[in-house]
């Protein structure tokens, strides 16, 4: 039995001090540059001191004279431009003032601001350029482009456009240009090829910009048949440089023909193979360029996220020789990146890095799970003094490497490993009393940032590193407690509408490197194509931002009409038969039947679309999606009952609320006994598992899902804990007991969907409505844990739910931002009424009498944690 009371945060405190506003993001954002957006979001966070901080009314200003005006809102986040139309290449800045719930009025924030994109196409002057010189079709040196120019006025502002077929890199006078790595991105680039905005600053004089085109996704190899020119053949430079000079004047200095080209010391470089780069080469010959009329600029699209940035920098733990004499080393954790290193050696040494995530059960180096990656950097030395060298157009997933070529010892300062991923603020955090929980939350963040390289990847080290829909939606909700990844996935949500079929089918990789120029029909695969609604409503319930939903719609319907039309209705049957992956890789011999998983996945994407299409107010769709979700629901019913014995088989129905209440206890207690059977541990593979332990705590099986979790004996999430896993494995057991490693990837966050979890039922950390405006405080304890602290940034601040026992009792001290308000259930409190103490904090304390007991069944109804919107 659990009590709540709802804080009316409103209500209680006096005034005691100002409130003021900061925090300041415009596109989720701090100061962006290149918003193509015309009516870009503006969100801020209030702060003051006290209790029972709300916002009652803002104003925005711009220094373009533009105001809002005072708006009586309590709206603080993803408020929408109404200004006049936004000039292209143009900065703007911004500040908000609010007023409170006392009648404060702030001052005027700090402020921000952000430069606009070129918004259009014709607003490109520049021209693509492609190589001059004739290219060697073997290796394929990434071309380096150059200009030179002279300025002899006062500079004001200079600010660059630029893009490229493949990945980019360019320096200006011999500086690097921004910090963000692999641009400029994966995309459906078809339809969609990002550029990216920089200032430069830029010298009176002579002036010059270099820039090096790497094949990446582009042209480079890629896939799993280890094919190249999946988007083109020519690596090409789009650069457009307007300069603003003091006296008023402006000119800009564009790709043309007027540039030179030539091959630089990189002299090959692609995502899986490595780099070959080479130190002798030190005079580039440089010829003209090629400008290509052809190519489009249709398809040129601002960014939206994050960049790929340099992240964690890591020293080797152990420098050692395997049995096999090889040299390794060995930084303790799995990542994405490279090695960044010190040369030592003569001219023309040749150094080669291999990179590993393990070694095999005899401790030497093992690349069997790499399937064709190379996993290779070649370095050929000049032998003079200098700096450090690291590759530009590659990376790998590694935590050890293999270093071969090198003359004399190697030194540990001489080595660091680089993480590069994509450049994602840290939201949420989560520590308890037990240390292999905390390995596990350890190993599901850094699973999460070595594959949110620019897109949400299923493994970053083996020939694939794919956009798998599949595993982007299981761990989507996880993910957002971990980081902000707002942008992140709505980018990738673009790409997946882009690449979608004129049919609505889905490619289960997004983007769509096999089918992205196929604008004809495609197919579709339960769990995995379901990412279309399924990321649009998790960014919804985390963010609040219902934009996601709009700009996905046609996505999201375009796929449950996908689905519509797969079925034969013709005896009034709604069944969907699809083939697919089933619930990949469960360790358990039985395996849940793949159309009844499509079946499931049938009903949920119809449910979350009619859910979508009321928040939308679209209220015909809404009726016919909730019409086709009954009969999906109802065919199901006929067709599925009794469940497959398998635990998914149970899972899915229940945490999709398929089944009426007379048949719930029995699904229930039927999961209970297949886990039992498992001596208490899960059998479910990548769909069943994120929703076991939600679906056992939501029926009062909690103790039961504490032992689960805690199993350390495969399959179980603690066994690769056990096993010194710094990352989450993509199979339960990819490496057995007796060491053997397997050819399965270590580093696939699919499993690590348990976070949510962790987050939301132990932590007691979730939306009560979308976007945390009202928030939901319920942890559940268990496991023998003595304590729990997490956090977690949400749009309106920072949210705080820490729990620990004491004496038999629990202490529950809870943290909310000003602008929500929290509904807080917690264990039967025979100490009565919550304490509220200090600003936004509160501790209660709970007697533990009523924690072992089991929640009725009738008192947690699905539709209560599905449809409590509020809308
Ligand atoms: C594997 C991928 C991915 C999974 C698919 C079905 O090759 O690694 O994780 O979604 O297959």
């Amino acid at each position: 039995m659990y009590y709540f009371f709802i804080l009316l945060l409103g209500l209680a405190t006096p005034c005691l001090a100002q409130v003021s506003a900061g925090h300041l993001r415009c596109a989720n954002r701090v100061n962006p540059l290149g918003i193509d957006d015309a009516h870009p979001s503006f969100s801020w966070q209030l702060s003051g001191k006290g209790h029972n901080i709300l916002q009652t009314a803002y104003e925005i200003r711009m220094n373009e004279g533009f105001t809002t005006g005072k708006v009586y809102s309590s709206n603080s986040i993803g408020i929408r431009y109404s200004g006049p139309p936004l000039a292209p290449g143009t900065n703007y800045s911004w500040q908000v003032r609010v007023w409170d719930n006392r009648g404060n009025m702030s001052s005027w924030s700090r402020p921000a601001w952000f430069q606009t994109g070129l918004q259009v196409p014709g607003n490109w002057k520049a021209q693509w350029i492609v190589a001059g010189f004739p290219e060697d079709s073997v290796n394929r040196p990434p071309p380096v482009f150059r200009k030179e120019w002279m300025i002899s006025k006062k500079i004001k502002s200079a600010t660059l456009f630029i893009t490229a077929h493949g990945l980019y890199e360019a320096t200006l006078n011999g500086q690097r240009i921004g910090e963000a790595y692999f641009t400029p991105g994966w995309t459906s680039y078809d339809h969609r090829l990002q550029y990216q905005v920089y200032h430069l600053t830029l010298k009176e004089g002579k002036n010059q910009v270099q820039i090096t085109v790497g094949d990446g996704w582009w042209r480079g190899i890629f896939g799993g048949a280890m094919t190249n020119n999946h988007y083109g053949k020519d690596a090409a430079l789009l650069f457009q440089l307007q300069i603003e000079y003091a006296d008023g004047t402006s000119n800009s200095i564009l790709s043309d023909s007027s540039w030179q080209s030539g091959a630089g010391p990189i002299c090959y470089s692609d995502l899986y193979n490595g780099e070959v780069y080479d130190q002798q080469m030190k005079a580039i010959s440089w010829t003209g360029v090629k400008t290509a009329a052809g190519y489009s600029k249709g398809n040129l699209v601002a960014t939206i996220s994050e960049p790929v940035t340099r992240q964690e920098v890591l020293p080797p733990v152990k420098i050692f020789r395997d049995p096999n004499g090889e040299q390794l080393l060995d930084f303790g954790q799995n990542i994405s990146g490279w090695v960044r290193f010190q040369p030592r050696g003569k001219a023309g040494d040749t150094i080669a890095i291999t990179h590993a995530e393990a070694l095999d059960k005899e401790g030497n180096f093992y690349t069997g799970n790499l399937r064709a990656a190379k996993a290779r950097d070649v370095y050929v030395l000049d032998g003079e003094p200098t700096q450090h060298l690291e590759p530009h157009f590659t990376f790998h997933g590694f935590r050890y490497i293999r270093v071969e070529g090198w003359q004399g010892e190697l030194h540990p300062g001489d080595f660091e490993a680089v993480a590069l991923y994509s450049n994602l603020d840290r939201t949420g955090s989560f520590t308890c009393s037990n240390p292999l929980l905390n390995q596990l939350q350890h190993n599901i963040t850094w699973s999460q940032n070595d594959n949110f390289l620019d897109i949400p990847t299923d493994c970053p080290q083996r020939s694939e590193r794919y956009g798998w829909t599949g595993d982007a939606q299981i761990f989507a909700r996880t993910a957002s407690f971990n980081r902000n990844v707002h942008s992140f996935l709505s980018k990738w949500l673009k790409d997946l509408a882009a690449d979608q079929g004129s049919n609505g089918g889905m490619s289960v990789i997004i983007p769509d490197l096999n089918g992205h120029g196929n604008t004809g029909p495609k197919k579709g695969v339960a769990g995995w194509g379901d990412a279309a609604t399924i990321v649009p409503w998790t960014l919804f319930q985390a963010y609040g931002d219902t934009s996601v939903l709009e700009a996905q719609y046609a996505s999201m319907k375009g796929w449950v009409d996908y689905i519509r039309s797969c079925v034969d209705t013709s005896h009034g049957d709604y069944l969907w038969k699809a083939e697919g992956y089933g619930d990949w890789l469960a360790p358990d011999t039985l395996q849940t039947p793949v159309p009844f998983i499509s079946q499931c996945y049938f009903a949920w994407s119809a449910h979350l679309l009619a859910l979508t299409a009321g928040a939308l107010h679209r209220m015909e769709d809404s009726l016919y999606y909730t019409g086709l979700y009954e009969k999906v629901r109802a065919t199901f019913l006929k067709e599925y009952i009794p469940l497959p014995p398998t635990q998914t088989g149970q899972v899915l129905p229940l945490y999709f609320d398929l089944l009426p209440d007379s048949l719930r206890i029995a699904a229930v207690e039927k999961l209970v006994a297949l886990i039992r059977t498992h001596h208490d541990h899960l059998s479910t593979g990548f769909l069943g598992t994120p929703y076991l332990l939600p679906v056992l705590t939501r029926y009062g099986y909690t103790d039961l899902a504490y032992r689960v979790l805690l199993q350390e004996t495969p399959p179980s999430w603690l066994y690769p804990v056990k096993m010194g896993a710094t990352t989450i494995w993509e199979k339960w057991d990819a490496i057995t007991p007796d060491g053997t490693v397997g050819d399965k990837s270590l580093n696939h966050y699919a499993y690590g969907a348990v976070g949510d979890w962790l987050y939301r039922e132990v932590a007691g950390i979730a939306e009560e409505e979308p976007g945390y405006r009202t928030i939901r405080i319920q942890p559940h304890v268990g496991g023998g844990l003595q304590f729990v602290r997490a956090s977690y940034e949400c749009p309106y601040g920072k949210i705080v739910s820490e729990w620990k026992m004491e004496k038999g009792r629990m202490r529950l001290h809870v943290e909310i931002p000003p602008n929500t308000r929290a509904v807080v259930y917690w264990p039967e409190n025979e100490a009565g009424a919550p304490q509220k103490i200090g600003s936004g904090v509160y501790d209660f304390w709970a007697g533990m009498g009523a924690v072992k007991k089991k929640i009725g069944l009738t008192n947690v109804s699905f539709k209560e944690f599905i449809y409590n919107f509020g809308f």
